[in-house]
């Protein structure tokens, strides 16, 4: 007995099998919603900026290193210190095609984080700007404290890539820069507020080496002892970004207490990081947290040694 198939049979497999390749081809092309795919990120020559590890946090060079996306900026009106800034940036590949939210993935609740320092590193800012619906323009405020060359670094993730990329651009200010503060950068970094409130930053052997990996921890006290709760900001309890001097890039730093299910109580709430500062000098890390619904930006400086 033989079990040659019928000329309907065969249609019929014939049938499944282009349903079955239909089905493939379509979802594997089916879109994820940006248009930009990984080439859009590669940068010729080496020297690229996307060797993020969120496992080993690391200074990002942001300045010295190519990155395959141009960041402008234009604001609405020339901006002066003291005074809100409202303004947009745009975001470019090198291949010329717009960064809009729709080729980003949420990172930390959002898709884009500006980081904005001044001059002297005593104002910094994280704002998260909204897609305006123009292709790859994004509008933001905030208003500097100073005046000069404000840096901004944009921070976000391409979902073509899934990688965390960086691209950085200058702001004009008009007003005068804000005096650095006059600190000693010895650990561990001790700022004290006027309502008793203390913020320390220590690193496990009291001092930071370049391009050995540093065990920085956080601690908030009170002078009058009582317990301090820590609220989460942005998908975690605090928030450090390390700038150099030059402002040539920062490391952003998140403590390895990673369970937010819960708020930190204590009389001295601590968190830890990692992080590894490949050059020596003399940086800023601004620590951005939330204690019991206040938000607070504390500037610690130290010396890499
Ligand atoms: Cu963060």
């Amino acid at each position: 007995m033989t079990h040659a198939l019928t000329a309907s049979q065969k249609r019929q497999v014939a049938a499944i099998t282009a349903a079955a390749i239909t089905l493939y081809i379509g979802f594997r092309f089916l879109p994820t919603g940006t248009n930009l795919s990984h080439m859009d990120f590669a940068v010729k020559g080496g020297n690229s900026i996307e060797f993020c590890d969120p496992s080993n946090p690391q200074f990002i060079p942001v300045v010295a290193v190519r990155s395959p996306v141009v960041m402008t900026v234009e604001s609405t009106s020339p901006p002066v210190a003291g005074r809100v800034v409202s303004a947009r940036i745009r975001l470019v590949t090198s291949t010329g095609k717009t960064l809009g939210p729709e080729d980003m993935v949420v990172a930390h609740t959002a898709k884009l984080h500006l980081l904005i320092v001044d001059p002297s590193l005593a104002d910094y800012h994280h704002v998260h700007p909204q897609p305006t619906g123009s292709p790859g323009e994004w509008a933001f405020s905030f208003t500097p404290k100073g005046g000069g060359t404000y840096r901004i670094f944009s921070d976000f993730t391409p979902l073509a890539t899934g990688r965390g990329l960086y691209a950085h651009v200058d702001l004009e200010v008009a007003g005068a820069v804000l005096e650095r503060p006059s600190v000693s950068p010895v650990l561990p970094a001790v700022v004290s507020d006027k309502d008793g409130w203390s913020f320390e930053l220590t690193s496990k052997d009291r001092a930071i080496k370049a391009g050995a990996v540093a065990e920085l921890s956080l601690a908030v006290s009170r002078a009058d002892g009582r317990d301090i709760t820590l609220d989460t900001v942005m998908d975690a309890f605090a928030h450090l970004v390390a700038f150099d001097a030059e402002r040539g890039g920062f490391a952003h730093l998140h403590p390895n207490e990673t369970d937010i299910s819960k708020p930190l109580t204590g009389s001295r709430p601590t968190l830890s990081f990692k992080v590894t500062i490949p050059r020596a000098g003399r940086y800023v890390i601004w620590a951005q947290f939330s204690t019991q619904g206040r938000e607070r930006f504390v500037p610690f400086w130290i010396d890499v040694t």
